[in-house]
């Protein structure tokens, strides 16, 4: 067993982007919630991480980077559409998000799905030395868990899902619904973002498989799987340094320069998906334009919204009804040289991330329904200066910790006006109180306390054979 790894991560996608250019092949730091969440967390462990590169039809030779020896998952231009952009996007995204766009279902989905989480356990099972502790992630590889521990009983597994788990109705409505859940139930420890999601996944098991709990613990033919919730993290201590840069911090009144000033810039930053609420920011953004309580040039939108899955029918659609409202308020309200809103369809630096946090007067987080939503931390995290204030949607996970927020209902569009006045109009002694706790609560609650957490617990369960 040389050459194999005690600690392997599993997840659709390496922690790097492959980019094939005409000069050849070269990999980059990719970006998104997991890969940021998880790269300390597996570096820490000198692990190894088995995933896709992000090219169709290419799979080079394992090799290491920044400490983590990285394995190369092949997937072909079918396998993209079946497994990735049909099975997992299509369906389990959306049905997962509360059904907020209608899930579609594909029987030739289903079985692209079935067929790269074996060739997933597959490399985990050959790449994980005897007694390894694996951990698999998130919707795209539900499959995984009993697939791997079918191969090498021997093996501790952990399953992670870092987007939220339906309620039993929901999940009912999948063809693979007792595929999935036998796959899940292959794990040790199965963790979620939040106890309800958790306690969802338990009852299914009865509901579904007729099978017996105690607490948080399912009975799988005498084997016990547990099921927890482990409320991911950021590193706030980068935010922060970041943030205590000259570079960062002249850059940050830079951008407000360029703005023209505004008394209020309002910052939102999202993958560009239906779940998180981009709309009906925009939505309540024009209402307050039009109403008068807002003004241009007095206050600006700032939209970063990365791009994301862009070859999936309901993320273009809804690319297309985002640059429509955009382009209608700024046909309402621009002034010459001064538009309402600044929509940005790009990707930045961490760097010119945190320069955007730290400018901001108002940071707006509003998804219909999210996991976590890590950008509401990193947003706190930044604010060293203790200035800004959060808009939060109560329908991300991160409102069950971020509760001096200004939380509202997605789903009520006076109550996300009244947030964002609130959020505008809060006094800088109210304001900076708020920040001061939410921060102290993500020194203590980081994520490398959600790594270790999960990991105690994985490694206290009964394990392999
Ligand atoms: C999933 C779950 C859960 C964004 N734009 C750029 C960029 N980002 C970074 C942010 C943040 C991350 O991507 C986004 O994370 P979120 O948590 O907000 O959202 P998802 O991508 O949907 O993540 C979510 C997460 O997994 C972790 O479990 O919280 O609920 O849906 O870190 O900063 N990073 C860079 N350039 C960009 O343009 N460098």
């Amino acid at each position: 067993m040389t050459g194999r790894s005690a600690f392997v991560v599993v997840a659709n996608r390496l922690p790097v982007d492959e980019e094939v250019t005409s000069d050849g092949r070269r990999w980059r730091a990719s970006p998104g919630g997991l890969v940021t969440a998880l790269s300390p967390v597996a570096r820490a462990h000198r692990g190894a991480w088995v995933g896709w590169g992000g090219a169709a039809d290419s799979a080079p030779e394992p090799f290491d980077h920044e400490g983590i020896r990285l394995h190369p998952v092949r997937l072909s231009t079918a396998d993209i559409d079946g497994f990735y952009e049909g099975q997992s996007n299509s369906t389990i995204w959306p049905l997962y998000h509360d059904a907020v766009e209608p899930p579609s279902y594909d029987r030739t989905w289903s079985d692209a799905y079935r067929i790269v989480n074996a060739r997933f356990a597959e490399a985990a099972a050959t790449v994980a030395a005897r007694g390894a502790t694996v951990w698999v992630h998130d919707y795209q590889l539900q499959l995984v868990p009993a697939m791997l521990r079918a191969k090498r009983p021997d093996l501790r597994i952990g399953f992670f899902l870092h987007i939220p788990f339906p309620p039993i109705e929901l999940f009912m409505q999948m063809p693979l619904r007792a595929e999935i859940l036998r796959g899940l139930l292959g794990a040790d420890l199965v963790g979620f973002q939040q106890k309800l999601a958790a306690q969802n996944f338990v009852r299914l098991a009865r509901h579904l498989l007729d099978l017996r709990y105690s607490g948080m613990t399912i009975d799988v033919d005498g084997r016990a799987v547990k099921a927890g919730a482990f409320p991911i993290s950021i590193d706030p201590k980068e935010m922060e340094r970041l943030a205590a840069t000259d570079e960062i911090r002249v850059r940050a009144r830079q951008i407000r320069t360029e703005l023209g000033n505004p008394r209020t810039l309002i910052l939102g930053v999202d993958r560009l998906d239906y779940t998180k609420g981009i709309e009906l920011r925009l939505d309540a953004f024009r209402e307050l334009l039009e109403d008068g309580t807002l003004t241009v040039p007095e206050t600006t939108l700032v939209q970063v919204a990365t791009p994301s899955r862009e070859r999936v029918e309901h993320y273009e659609t809804l690319r297309t009804r985002v640059e429509r409202e955009v382009g209608r308020i700024n046909g309402d309200f621009s002034r010459v040289g001064i538009p309402a809103v600044h929509y940005l369809h790009q990707s930045y630096s961490r760097a010119e991330l945190a320069a955007l946090y730290c400018a901001a007067d108002v940071m707006m987080v509003t998804p219909l329904r999210d996991g976590m939503n890590l950008v509401a931390k990193e947003y706190v995290a930044a604010r060293i200066d203790h200035g800004g204030a959060l808009v939060l949607s109560e329908f991300a996970g991160a409102a069950n910790e971020l509760r001096h927020a200004f939380l509202c209902n997605p789903h009520d569009l006076d109550a996300v006006k009244g947030a964002l006045m609130q959020a505008i109009s809060v006094g800088p002694s109210d304001g900076r109180r708020r920040m001061q706790i939410m921060q102290r609560y993500l020194r203590t609650h980081d994520v490398d306390r959600w790594g270790r957490s999960f990991l105690e617990i994985l490694q206290a369960s009964e394990g392999g054979a």
